[in-house]
């Protein structure tokens, strides 16, 4: 499986070539248009995988915007390219338009659309309404750090047009870099900037428009928490995945599982028990240490084979009684559940019920792809019922 499948559609420079990258990625088979790299003509998608039928299905973007230096590509490069949030330090500032497509499994895709901060992306020359047309989600960036005065005006502005384009948007505030403030501090920082930028949009009769606030940091899991929970909202399978945990872990005797994107460590859907910060992170980390091992130990000879695969499972107890358990569910999707010493003696039973798990889930996405396929199907009739033998098109009646 390739390493380059990551970094498709990049211009910002190199990644760190982590061994996360190692995976299938997926992304669209026909690169549209208007995804063409700007600057260098190339297709995003170049030397990509597509043997997943989901990824035929063209996905959400969700755009990550906000002032110069708020973080942007540190995000980017931390959550999905695994670099770790020391390197982001000597990350060059982006002083053009810079594009990232990011296709790392059959939920997550997305493109990051870094606008540096000299550019006026609402230059008549920009197309924007292409942009928002095909965007599910719109992460704006505000460094709490920082005087934010500037970029909640840019939020307003942005949200706004974006709004006008497409009103079904979902806008996501990342308050950034918050491993700077003090607990008070970041309420305090979280309180008005809220008030704030929903002032701003009642004043312009906006109010309709729902603006979500995390605090973030890329130090700590928060980052990866909210990028979860900003992806959750685009899965229209939620609730069956969510019921689906609910029923596997009250038979199977689990406090938690995640059913996790492997590759970025976001969490497409849990259970409906609390998701508790430390038991996220743990989890996360149970992820790292089985692709490190699995990929220094685990691959055939000259790199043949996938660090993640049918075969990948793994057990870690920890010495306060509970256990880590994780599981393989599809080419990009890992279970993780956490548990007491004592259920995990009823491990075949556990196994039983992971197989019915892993079985309905494949038959979730199994109606995702048949959809798919009749839409499919049914757009190619309609076009040829459309066209004359010369190609002429008829008018409907
Ligand atoms: N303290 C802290 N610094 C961060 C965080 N995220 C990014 N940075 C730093 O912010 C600076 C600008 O980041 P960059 O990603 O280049 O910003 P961009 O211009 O929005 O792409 C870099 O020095 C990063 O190390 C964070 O969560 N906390
Ligand atoms: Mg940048």
């Amino acid at each position: 499986m390739s390493r380059e499948g990551a970094e498709s559609g990049s211009d910002c420079g190199s990644d760190s070539g982590s061994i996360g990258l190692d995976f299938a990625y997926c992304g669209d088979p026909q690169p549209r248009a208007e995804q063409r790299d700007p600057d260098s003509g190339a297709a995003p998608d170049d030397g990509m995988h597509f043997s997943d039928d989901y990824c035929t299905e063209v996905k959400p973007r969700i755009l990550l915007m906000g002032l110069r230096r708020s973080g942007k590509s540190s995000i980017q490069k931390v959550v999905f390219h695994k670099m770790s949030p020391n390197e982001t330090l000597f990350l060059e500032s982006t002083n053009k338009i810079c594009r990232d497509d990011i296709s790392n499994s059959s939920f997550v895709n997305f493109q990051i659309w870094d606008f540096p901060g000299q550019i006026d992306f609402f230059d008549p020359t920009f197309d924007y309404e292409m942009i928002f047309r095909g965007t599910g989600a719109l992460i704006f960036v505000v460094d709490s750090q920082d005087d934010y005065m500037e970029a909640l005006a840019r939020l307003h502005l942005t949200v706004s047009r974006a709004y006008k384009v497409n009103q079904d948007i979902n806008f996501e505030v990342f308050i950034h870099k918050v491993d700077g403030l003090s607990d008070d501090h970041k309420i305090e920082t979280q309180r008005d900037i809220h008030q704030r930028a929903n002032d701003d949009l009642a004043d312009a009769s906006l109010e309709k428009i729902h603006l979500s606030f995390y605090l973030t940091s890329i130090y700590d899991h928060s980052i990866f928490e909210a990028f979860s929970k900003v992806v959750q909202k685009l899965i229209p399978q939620l609730p069956t995945l969510e019921n689906l945990l609910n029923i596997f872990i009250s038979n199977s005797g689990i406090e938690k599982a995640f059913l996790f994107d492997v590759v970025s460590k976001i969490y497409i859907a849990t259970d409906s028990m609390p998701v508790d910060m430390q038991t996220y992170e743990l989890c996360c980390d149970m992820i790292d240490v089985v692709i490190d091992i699995s990929c220094i130990y685990g691959l055939r000879e000259f790199g043949g084979g996938s660090a993640y695969d049918k075969e990948s499972v793994a057990i870690i107890k920890l010495n306060n009684t509970t256990v880590l358990y994780l599981k393989e569910v599809t080419k990009f999707l890992g279970l993780v559940c956490f548990l007491r010493e004592e259920s995990f003696e009823r491990k075949g039973l556990i196994d039983y019920n992971f197989h019915c798990f892993r079985k309905a889930i494949h038959e979730v996405f199994e109606v995702r792809t048949n959809v798919l396929r009749c839409r499919k199907q049914h757009s190619r009739m309609q076009r040829s019922k459309l066209s004359t033998p010369n190609s002429t098109p008829r008018l409907l009646l």
